[in-house]
């Protein structure tokens, strides 16, 4: 296995025997296996999209194929020996379709349009040899990582949209012209305008992912969420799907069972349609990584929606309690599958937690958040009127991931460091290393506004743009916004090139920059957009708040 796709990945270069996210090397090379067929399946779709024969019943199957790859999702090797298996029987259907529109085969070359098999151990085989070490050079690895990376990003919010019925066809052609891309013989440059193109896709897909959002569940407001717990046995819902969420509140209600977030599943108590349930109790515990600690104390069933589930210790008491959902998956948990487009079937969670223990206490008291762009843009009045006055001297959006590695205390203390006149804007569950520290308001703003999901930094790109018009100004980078985002998974990474497809011009990265990069790449990115990483608090504090 060669994996290097996420911030913790071993010795800041690559996982080659395991992951260090528990990763094991079969699940790895099948996962780049079930790539090599997407882009096998991609180049079917680009030649048939010309043809005006392009199959939508394909654009959900490569969705969740690639979600299933992001960092944490799934780790279920029978899941991916499955979805290969259908791989190969779309990618025919689709040749065949192709043959039929009298296409010309010799249009397409690459091998994952033709590769077949017979056995697991062909499939087994065969992974080895077409993983990311297969590109030789460094450079166009990198960027060819860098667009995969982007694009399992944009892949899992189209898909949440597409799970809440709202679609936009030029993201599924990007995806698919962009996943060609990664195999044709393309220079560094072209590759660089790909990349480029996938941070617009990205923005689009946020904005997509908003709409369908706040269609669906209205816009967040301002919200003072529960931190503690009640006396009833509760399920714990992680991850980013709110539909999922929905139908599980809709199928509890009444039964004496409430319902808890964890992670980044927090911001759905900012969306008016979720405060008409009394059983939706708080969030319980903090980012991702804590869940090995917290589920213990739970006591009841948790259900995964999406990343980042962390497989459980040998002796953990919680792993008879997890299901997972969507494109999540781990060996010997439950897994509730959607039949069509009708509502998951709960019954089984919701029975499993009536039998048990209500949760323990690990915290109590609340935090407050809801600061999405709507909310955000009824309170312009009074933001503008507190820069103009002086008492608000910057806004730092530290958004993006939390991840384990004991780096990360530099957030919770270059949060606390920060003068009393900046505000920081957040997203995504990085929020955590500060979002229960006594940051204290400024006129009643408080001084952490979290706009919701890591997918909802797009709400800081809407906010940005409203201030640039309010303010008269020529770009982003003109007003007083400096962006120190911690990253993780490839969901940050598209968030990553949104920011500087936008044009966002020295960005920090951290804890560290990507392994993927290399020195070439990195060189280029330094350049055109300045970004670099964080070094110390001292240091970072004079460069992004007192130059
Ligand atoms: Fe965090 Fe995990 Fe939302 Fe990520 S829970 S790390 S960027 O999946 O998706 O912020
Ligand atoms: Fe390693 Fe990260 Fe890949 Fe897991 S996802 S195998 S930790 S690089």
């Amino acid at each position: 296995m060669f994996c290097f796709q996420c911030q913790e990945t071993a010795k800041g270069s690559g996982c080659t025997v395991r992951g260090v996210c528990g990763k094991t090397p079969d699940v790895a090379n099948l996962q780049d296996l079930l790539l090599f067929l997407l882009k096998g399946i991609a180049h079917y779709r680009v030649q048939l999209r010309a043809l005006k024969a392009v199959d939508h019943s394909a654009d959900q199957f490569i969705l969740d194929g690639l979600f299933m790859t992001i960092t944490n999702a799934n780790f279920d090797r029978d899941r991916f020996i499955d979805k290969i298996k259908r791989a190969l029987l779309l990618r025919e259907r689709l040749k065949q379709t192709f043959l039929d529109k009298k296409g010309d085969i010799r249009n397409i070359t690459f091998e994952g349009a033709y590769w077949q098999c017979d056995s697991t151990e062909e499939m087994e085989q065969k992974a080895t040899t077409i993983g990311v070490l297969s590109t030789l050079n460094e450079d166009v690895r990198a960027l060819r990582e860098l667009l995969i990376y982007g694009i399992k990003g944009i892949a899992a919010y189209t898909e949440h949209a597409y799970n809440l019925g709202q679609e936009n066809q030029n993201i599924y052609e990007f995806i698919d012209r962009g996943l060609v891309a990664t195999t044709l013989n393309l220079s560094t440059e072209q590759l660089i305008q790909m990349v480029l193109e996938c941070g617009k896709n990205g923005v689009d897909a946020m904005a997509l992912l908003d709409q369908a959002n706040t269609t669906a569940y209205g816009n967040p407001e301002i919200t003072k969420v529960d931190i503690g717990v009640r006396n009833n046995p509760g399920i714990l819902i992680s991850g980013h799907d709110l539909r999922d969420l929905e139908e599980l509140l809709k199928q509890t209600e009444g039964s004496g069972v409430d319902i808890y977030t964890h992670s980044e599943m927090l911001p759905a108590h900012y969306y008016p349609a979720f405060k008409k349930y009394k059983h939706f109790a708080g969030n319980y515990g903090n980012a991702w990584w804590r869940q090995v600690y917290e589920f213990q104390h739970f006591n009841g069933p948790i259900l995964f929606t999406t990343n980042c589930l962390v497989p459980p210790h040998p002796d953990a008491r919680y792993a008879d309690r997890v299901y997972t959902t969507g494109s999540v998956g781990f060996p010997g948990f439950k897994y509730i599958p959607r039949n069509g487009n009708r509502p998951k079937d709960f019954s089984d969670i919701i029975a499993h937690a009536k039998k048990c223990l209500p949760p323990e206490a690990i915290e109590t008291g609340s935090i407050t958040g809801g600061f999405a762009h709507h909310q955000v843009i009824a309170l312009a009045d009074k933001i503008v009127e507190a820069v103009k006055s002086g008492k608000i001297r910057k806004f730092v959006v530290m958004s993006g991931c939390d991840g384990r590695m004991k780096s990360r205390e530099y957030y919770t203390e270059f949060a606390q460091r920060l003068p009393q006149d900046t505000v920081i804007l957040t997203s995504g569950c990085a929020k955590y290393r500060y979002n229960k520290l006594p940051l204290g308001e400024i006129d009643g703003i408080p001084r952490v506004l979290d706009a919701g999901q890591c997918n909802d930094s797009y709400s800081w790109i809407k906010v940005a743009s409203k201030l640039k018009e309010i303010f008269g100004a020529k770009s982003i980078n003109d007003l007083p916004i400096v962006f120190n985002i911690a990253w993780y998974e490839q969901k940050a990474v598209i968030v990553l090139l949104a920011l500087l497809y936008l044009g966002i011009k020295n960005i920090h990265a951290g804890p560290s920059l990507p392994a993927f990069f290399s020195p070439n790449v990195l060189k280029v990115l330094v350049e055109k957009f300045g970004l670099s990483t964080i070094s110390n608090v001292d240091d970072d504090l004079k460069q992004l708040i007192n130059r």
